[in-house]
């Protein structure tokens, strides 16, 4: 087999890219390890900003996701039940919108017409500094498919960052001492817009995805087990970190999902080795705190795919030497601004009380600066693609 691009994984960075090249007439076959099936039951991300709804329409994948989208116009952050709003129209003139990583997955997956091989096992790359080839597979046979680039969207624990030798690439890491478990019911919000929360027992999310189906995280410690909380525990504690009135409002019932997530800020650095490219999760992760991955994932695949188009369309190689450069300019900024709010809403008890009062006074200026107030919408809307 032969295509000009070979994609690595079939998450949203790899079905965006894989749709953008084939609208631009470039082919393109994307190799999943896994089923789709599989890969539609991971319950992700929830928060997407005006270029990754932007990108969507690009990728003619649109349509759901404006009829059943929630756009969001503000949030809420909760310091110790001190509750402030900030309302992104006024201060910035822009908005998120609430629709679930799955959604985004499945409309990419329904819109594409070129061929994504899932299940595909053992994918290995090859001679990626020359000539590059993938073997993968399937069905007990091995499969080879030449190509001119292979693009490793292949997350976090993939195959294609660990295939660049070690002394070609640079890796900055915090790893935090506590992870989020998160629950998905089928109740309504209990609020209109997501509240992050600060509170003495840890960090708490109420988020949601659509007007009957809610999502909540709570900070627990790196090493706790989901097994370990039944529902009521888990509400129970919810509840606590929560100011009273929306303790009060809280709908609970019996979660469809319950999962640990451990949270990490990691950058490899550079995107490119010869005519291997790395894009989303398997270059970078962030904290969900700043709902700023899934986000992340899609501008480097968008800025990749404009790369991919100047070579192949315009016959440039101008936009592919400076993709690494690019893109590492956003991802690092989207990694600070990460960094910060997990650092603002979570508990470090090994920072004892000078960190406390410190976050404190980076809430309480945070709530009387309209130019802070400015900065984190700046930032949490997403900035430019
Ligand atoms: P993915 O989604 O991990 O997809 C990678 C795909 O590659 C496949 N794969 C392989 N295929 C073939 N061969 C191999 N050797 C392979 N190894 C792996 C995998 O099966 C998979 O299908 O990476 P991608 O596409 O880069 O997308 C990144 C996003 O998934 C991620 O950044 C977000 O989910 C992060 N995230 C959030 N991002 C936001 O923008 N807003 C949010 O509100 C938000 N909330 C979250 C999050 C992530 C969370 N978890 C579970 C880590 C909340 C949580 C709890
Ligand atoms: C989610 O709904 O899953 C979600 C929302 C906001 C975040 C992280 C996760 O910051």
């Amino acid at each position: 087999m032969r295509a000009q691009v070979v994609i690595i994984g079939a998450g949203p960075a790899g079905l965006m890219l894989g749709r953008l090249l084939e609208l631009a007439g470039i082919d393109t076959i994307i190799l999943e390890r896994k089923s789709p099936d599989y890969v539609l039951g991971r319950i992700r991300a929830g928060v997407l900003e005006q270029g990754s709804i932007d990108l969507m329409g690009r990728a003619q994948a649109g349509a759901r996701m404006h009829a059943e989208g929630l756009i969001h116009h503000g949030v809420e952050l909760s310091f110790d039940g001190d509750r402030q709003r900030f309302d992104f129209t006024q201060l910035m003139g822009r908005h998120v919108m609430v629709y679930g990583q799955t959604e985004v997955t499945r409309d990419l997956m329904a819109v594409r017409r070129s061929s994504t091989i899932y299940e595909a096992e053992d994918v290995s790359l090859h001679d990626f500094d020359g000539k590059p080839w993938v073997t993968y597979r399937k069905d007990g046979l091995t499969h080879r498919i030449d190509c001119d680039f292979i693009a490793g969207c292949d997350g976090f624990h993939g195959i294609c960052r660990a295939s660049v030798p070690p002394p070609a690439i640079a890796t900055f890491e915090r790893t935090y001492p506590f992870g989020w478990l998160g629950v998905l019911v089928d109740q309504p919000p209990v609020a209109d817009e997501l509240i992050y929360a600060h509170h003495a027992r840890g960090f708490a999310l109420c988020s949601q995805r659509s007007a009957v189906r809610s999502r909540y995280y709570i900070q627990v410690p790196a090493d706790e087990k989901a097994e370990a909380w039944d529902d009521a525990r888990f509400w129970d504690e919810l509840r606590s970190r929560l100011n009273p009135e929306t303790a009060e409002a809280l709908q609970t019932g019996s979660s469809i999902e319950k999962s640990i997530a451990p949270l990490r800020s990691f950058v490899a650095e550079p995107l490119r080795f010869g005519q291997l490219f790395l894009a989303g999760d398997a270059a970078h992760i962030v904290p969900p705190t700043g709902a700023k991955g899934l986000n992340l994932a899609l501008s480097d695949v968008a800025a990749l795919a404009d790369a991919f188009i100047e070579h192949y369309i315009d016959r440039s190689p101008a936009a592919l030497k400076g993709y690494s450069t690019k893109a590492l300019q956003r991802i690092w900024k989207a990694e600070r601004f990460s960094w910060w709010m997990t650092n603002l809403l979570h508990t470090f008890p090994e920072t004892g009380d000078f960190g406390r009062r410190i976050q404190r006074a980076e809430f309480d200026y945070l709530t009387g600066s309209t130019v802070a107030q400015q900065s984190f919408a700046e930032n949490y809307l997403g900035l430019p693609f």
